[in-house]
């Protein structure tokens, strides 16, 4: 399962660095915007699958639940007459939609089809839906739309355009297992996918996302054939997984928070809540609230968007857990929504104590480690006007210089609200003059360059979209920076140009030059998404990174490091 989710991935992020580019035309900004200041989405995923359950002739099936025809090979014939046992009798879309949007949750998408094939809606071109294959006999997109709008949460459709494990014809990720699937994708795409997207476009008022996955086989040509519907929708959120080298609105990366963000691109994370999209009833490996609330915060702080996915059963309940997971972050956007809703990424990328987010001249300092001298430093050169706890605005909070780097000092409170996140509101004064990373300012010297275009200039110059790579050949490989002055570190951040399924590893090494002598200050093993290691300050001119990679020449897209505020 693994080598199949990054096949995907290594299309889609392929696709997307050579396509990138600014999202800058004023009418797509105007578009996005909604998008950009709701920060907060969730994901369905529901079907067929969801009937099965992870368990398939009595066996508990690997890998994510929607994937489970794959995953084990069921025939179509065997695969179908699961449509009997997804009848969703206690679906109350009502409730699901309240629940979001007391969650803070601002968009919904669903599944309206998955790679199973299956419609959730009313299809005119097939019969694999789930008004003529289910007991249950309605469309679940309609009422779901219409609940959405009463509450004011945007809706969004997932689309499974190019893998059709039931239609003959659409791709399937491994190749097909059952000749009845074999066929012409693009007759496929004329005949189920194109009008299907027509269908769930055109049927339900306006949609506000439309999230295409896995561009299996997608050539340019067939993407093309989605562009007159698209064209008709100019207003509709696209992801970059159309394929065909379209690009759409937004970045998708899935299961990991970029380390650096996507500065320039509109970005969204979607993450499962515990290892599995769709529904399967013995995955209890749930994420607690806290890494939620503080994955939220650390994606709002990069500039992106949190889609966090439920999985509801068969029956039509959401699990529990969901719920409860949901209630917490609900419970915590409640005290700090000003803090996510409408706020632009962090102007510092590193702070030893949190992270931050931002309105105009209003800071959001998002305390995640208590400092032990219960001092806050913020690492710009503005007057702050005032500090105060979200949790408590009508308590000012006192604000003193750091005489040696004239950094704005706050003094928190001894004991602070919340444990996860507490959040500090600070309105400054002027302009924002943040004191700039020292890596702005040096190119790193490296053993080895591939070619000119993954060059060492890319390791540091801010932008994830392109990417240092060592000589084919190599499998060892440094960067050196000199800072021509003494600079105190203690924050790493590598950013690596793979995915989590891929199972690239390497292990990186930082060190400083003591005298003659390197000496090394952390290590880490990655997992192809790079990684943050936080360390005591060390000061040093010169600073390198060993990396090392047992499969292919080392690779990195950034190089970051940050000293402490
Ligand atoms: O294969 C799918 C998977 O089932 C799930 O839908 C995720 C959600 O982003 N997308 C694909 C894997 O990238």
């Amino acid at each position: 399962m693994k080598k199949i989710i990054g096949y995907i991935f290594l299309f889609v992020f392929a696709n997307s660095s050579i396509h990138a580019q600014l999202n800058d035309s004023t009418a797509e900004a105007k578009k996005m915007q909604w998008w950009k200041d709701a920060k907060f989405g969730m994901f369905i995923h529901w079907g067929v699958y969801s009937a099965l359950a992870g368990t398939y002739e009595g066996k508990k099936i690997p890998g994510i639940g929607e994937w489970i025809m794959n995953t084990a090979k069921i025939p179509i014939d065997k695969y179908k007459p699961y449509a009997k046992l997804f009848n969703p009798v206690k679906y109350n879309p009502e409730a699901w939609v309240k629940m979001a949007r007391n969650a803070g949750v601002k968009y919904i998408v669903i599944t309206s089809k998955h790679h199973d094939g299956f419609a959730l809606f009313d299809s005119k071109v097939t019969d694999w839906d789930i008004v003529d294959a289910s007991p249950y006999g309605k469309d679940l997109l309609k009422p779901l739309v219409a609940a959405c709008r009463k509450e004011g949460i945007r809706i969004g459709f997932y689309y499974s355009q190019a893998q059709d494990w039931n239609h003959p014809g659409g791709a399937a990720i491994n190749g097909h297992w059952d000749k009845a699937q074999d066929g012409d994708m693009d007759a496929y795409l004329d005949n189920i996918a194109v009008p299907q997207v027509r269908e769930i476009l055109s049927n339900y008022g306006n949609i506000d996302i439309l999230w295409w996955d896995t561009p299996k086989d997608m050539t340019k040509e067939r993407a093309e054939k989605f562009m007159p519907i698209l064209k008709q929708h100019p207003n509709l959120i696209t992801n970059n997984r159309l394929g065909g080298g379209f690009q759409g609105d937004t970045e998708t990366p899935e299961q990991f928070v970029p380390s650096t963000g996507f500065p320039g691109r509109n970005w969204e994370t979607c993450m499962t809540m515990n290892d599995t999209w769709g529904y399967k009833s013995y995955d209890s490996n749930w994420k607690s609230s806290k890494t939620l609330i503080r994955n939220l915060t650390e994606i709002v702080s990069k500039g992106g968007n949190f889609l966090l996915n439920v999985g509801p059963t068969a029956e039509g309940e959401i699990p529990k857990a969901s719920i409860t997971r949901l209630a917490a972050m609900g419970k915590w956007l409640n005290v700090n929504k000003e803090a996510i809703y409408g706020t632009t990424a962090s102007p510092f990328p590193y702070l030893s104590y949190g992270r931050c987010t931002r309105k105009g001249r209003k800071l959001y300092l998002h305390v995640f480690d208590y400092p032990a001298n219960g001092l806050l430093g913020v690492p710009m050169a503005n007057k702050i006007r005032e500090a105060y706890l979200l949790a408590d605005p009508t308590k000012r909070l006192l604000v003193t210089i750091n005489k040696a780097n004239q950094h704005s000092v706050i003094h928190l409170p001894k004991k602070i609200p919340d444990t996860i996140n507490t959040v500090v509101a600070v309105e400054f004064e002027g302009d924002l003059k943040i004191i700039p990373s020292p890596m702005e300012s040096v190119e790193a010297v490296v053993s080895s360059e591939n070619d000119a275009s993954e060059g060492a200039k890319n390791l540091t110059d801010g932008n994830r979209l392109t990417r240092w790579t060592a000589a084919k050949t190599d499998r060892n490989a440094s960067a050196t920076v000199d800072f021509k002055k003494q600079v105190a570190i203690s924050s790493l951040i590598v950013d690596e140009p793979w995915n989590p399924w891929e199972n690239k590893r390497q292990k990186i090494t930082l060190q400083y030059k003591s005298g003659e002598t390197w000496k090394t200050i952390t290590t880490t093993t990655t997992k192809g998404i790079g990684d943050q290691k936080n360390f005591k300050p060390v000061t040093a001119e010169f600073f390198r990174l060993l990396i090392e990679n047992k499969e292919e020449a080392p690779s990195l897209l950034e190089w970051q490091m940050y000293g402490p505020e």
